[in-house]
C-alpha cells in the first residue's frame, strides 16, 4: 500500500527559551491526505533522535517523505533529506514550509519536489496523483504538473514554478481539524506542566495579516486576513481538550484585529474555563474589547512594541504610534490581563539616542515580561530584500542573541551592555 511519511524535524535542544508544541503544518495535511485515505504517519522528532527517526522511517517504508522547514531547521532538514535518501532511494522526497516558500530552489538540490504556501489541497491530491500512477519518480513529468498550486521543481529537464494558494474562508470552512493522533501529548504536557502549572497547546483562528512590517515575512499566510469559522475552531479546542490540554496559545499573527469576531470567540470561550493567550497589535484595543478578553480567559497578550521612539517606528512601517502601544498595554493591565513586549533595538537608520528611548520605555511601563531583539532579516521581509542575509545554507543560529548580521553603525558591546542593564533593571522593579 502507498504511503506518506510527514516528518517535523525539530529535535528538542532544552534551551531556557524553547517553546514546545505539536506542530501544526504536518498534522492539519495529515488530516486532508487521511481524508482521501492516503495512508500517513507523522514523524514528530521533538522527542526522538536522528537514530530513532531512521529506524522508525526504514520500518515503515514510505514511498513519499514529506520534510516540514522554516529558517532555523535547514540543516536538520538537509541531514533528514540526505539520511532518507540514502537508506530509501525510491521514495519521493517533497519539502514544504516557511523556508522552502521563499527559497524553493535551494531546497531542489536534495529534495524531489517543493510544495511553496499553503499546501493543504495541492499536496495531498498530488500524493493521490503519484500513487495512482505507480509512485515512481520516474514518472513525476507525467503527472499533470501546472495543476498543484505552489508545486516548484527545478530538476534539469524538469521546471515547474506554480502560484501559491491562499484558501479563502469558505475554502477553509470545508477543511477537516488538523489530526493531533500521532504526537505525544504526554510529552508536550509535562513540559509546560513543569514550565508553567498549566497544559498549553497552539492554535490558529485566522489567517494573514494586513500590515507591512518592514522586518516581518509572512512567507505561508500573506497579507489577506481569512477567518475560519467560529464552529471550526471551536470544534478543534474540544479536541485540544480531550487531549488534555487546559490552555491554549494562539498563533494567529494578529488575534485582536478583528473585534468582531474577536468578540464572538470569547462569548464562546467565556464558558470553557480554559485559560489563552495571543499576538496583539497596539492599535485597535479598547478597554470594552480588553474586558471581555479577560473574562473569556485571556491570561497573557504579547505585543510588539517594537520601539520608543516614533522616528523608529516610521522606519519599520509599524503602522502604530507609540502612543497607541502605551495605551494598549495600560488597557491590558487594568483588565488584568498579562503583557508581554517585543523590542527591536539597533534598527538600520537608528540613533543611540533612540535606543535608549527604547530601554526607557519597557522600564517606564507595567510590563510582565519584556525580550529585546537586533533586526534580523527574515527572507520574505523587506529588511531582507534590502540588506540580504546570512548564508543561504546557514540556520539562523544567533536568534537569541545580540548580533548583527550585516554591517551596522551601532557598537555590539555597548547595545549588549545596555540589554543586560536593562534586563537587570526591570527584574528588580518586579
Ligand atoms: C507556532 C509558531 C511557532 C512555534 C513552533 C511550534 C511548532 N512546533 O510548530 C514556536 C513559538 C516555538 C515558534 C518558534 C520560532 N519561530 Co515560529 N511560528 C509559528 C507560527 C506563528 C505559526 C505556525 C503554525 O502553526 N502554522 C499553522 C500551519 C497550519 O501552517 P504551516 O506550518 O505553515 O503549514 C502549512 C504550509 O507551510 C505547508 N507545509 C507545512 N509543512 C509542510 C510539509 C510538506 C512536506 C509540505 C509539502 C507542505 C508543508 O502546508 C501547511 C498547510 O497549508 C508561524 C507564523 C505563521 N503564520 O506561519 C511562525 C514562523 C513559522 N516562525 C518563525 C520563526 C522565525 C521562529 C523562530 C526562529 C523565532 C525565534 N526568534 O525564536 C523560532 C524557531 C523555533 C524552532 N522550533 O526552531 C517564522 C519562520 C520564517 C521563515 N522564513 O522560515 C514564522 C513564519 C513567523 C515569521 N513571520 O517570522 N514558532
Ligand atoms: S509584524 Fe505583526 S503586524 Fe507587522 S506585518 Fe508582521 S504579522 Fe503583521
Amino acid at each position: 500500500m502507498s504511503k506518506v511519511a510527514l516528518v517535523f524535524p525539530y529535535f528538542r535542544t532544552r534551551a531556557p527559551t524553547e517553546m514546545l508544541f505539536p506542530p501544526l503544518g504536518v498534522a492539519t495535511l495529515a488530516a486532508q491526505l487521511r481524508r482521501l485515505e492516503v495512508k500517513t504517519k507523522v514523524f514528530d522528532c521533538t522527542f526522538i533522535t536522528l537514530a530513532q527517526l531512521r529506524r522508525e522511517l526504514d520500518s515503515y517504508q514510505p514511498d513519499i517523505v514529506g520534510i516540514y522547514s522554516m529558517v532555523s531547521l535547514t540543516r536538520n532538514t538537509l541531514a533528514i533529506a540526505e539520511m532518507v535518501r540514502t537508506s530509501l532511494p525510491d521514495s519521493l522526497l517533497v519539502a514544504g514550509g516557511p523556508l522552502p516558500t521563499v527559497f524553493p530552489r535551494r531546497y531542489t538540490e536534495r529534495f524531489d519536489v517543493v510544495f511553496r504556501g499553503e499546501a493543504d489541497l495541492s499536496f495531498p491530491r498530488f500524493c493521490l496523483d503519484f500513487f495512482a500512477q505507480g509512485a515512481s519518480r520516474a514518472t513525476v513529468a507525467d503527472l499533470p504538473l501546472d495543476t498543484y498550486a505552489g508545486l516548484f521543481i527545478a530538476d534539469g529537464t524538469v521546471q515547474v514554478d506554480n502560484a501559491t494558494a491562499h484558501y479563502t474562508e469558505s475554502e477553509l470552512e470545508s477543511f477537516p481539524l488538523p489530526d493531533r493522533s500521532d504526537f505525544d501529548h504526554a510529552a508536550y504536557q509535562q513540559v509546560w506542566l513543569q514550565a508553567t502549572g498549566s497544559k498549553v497547546t497552539s492554535i490558529i483562528a485566522t489567517l494573514g495579516c494586513p500590515f507591512d512590517c518592514d522586518f516581518c515575512s509572512k512567507p505561508i499566510f500573506g497579507s489577506a486576513l481569512r477567518r475560519r469559522s467560529l464552529d471550526a475552531v471551536f470544534a478543534e479546542v474540544e479536541q485540544i481538550r480531550d487531549l488534555g490540554y487546559d490552555s491554549l496559545w494562539i498563533g494567529d499573527d494578529d488575534f485582536t484585529l478583528s473585534p468582531s469576531y474577536l468578540e464572538g470567540f470569547c462569548r464562546r470561550m467565556a464558558g470553557l474555563r480554559m485559560s489563552w493567550s495571543c499576538l496583539s497589535r497596539a492599535n485597535g484595543v479598547s478597554d470594552a474589547m480588553v474586558r471581555q478578553m479577560k473574562e473569556a480567559g485571556c491570561r497573557r497578550v504579547y505585543l510588539g512594541l517594537e520601539s520608543g521612539s516614533q522616528a523608529t517606528l516610521r522606519l519599520m512601517n509599524k503602522q502604530a504610534t507609540l502612543d497607541e502601544g502605551i495605551r494598549a498595554v495600560h488597557a491590558y493591565r487594568r483588565a488584568g490581563i498579562e503583557v508581554a513586549a517585543f523590542f527591536l533595538v539597533g534598527y538600520p537608520g537608528e540613533t543611540v539616542a533612540s535606543i535608549e528611548e527604547t530601554f526607557k520605555l519597557a522600564l517606564s511601563l507595567p510590563l510582565d515580561e519584556i525580550s529585546f531583539n537586533v533586526p534580523f532579516p527574515l527572507p520574505g521581509s523587506r529588511l531582507f530584500e534590502r540588506l540580504g542575509g546570512p548564508d543561504e545554507g546557514e540556520d539562523w543560529t544567533q536568534e537569541n542573541e545580540v548580533t548583527f548580521v550585516y554591517p551596522s553603525e551601532i557598537d555590539e558591546r555597548w547595545l549588549r551592555r545596555r540589554i543586560a542593564e536593562t534586563m537587570k533593571a526591570f527584574a528588580q522593579s518586579k
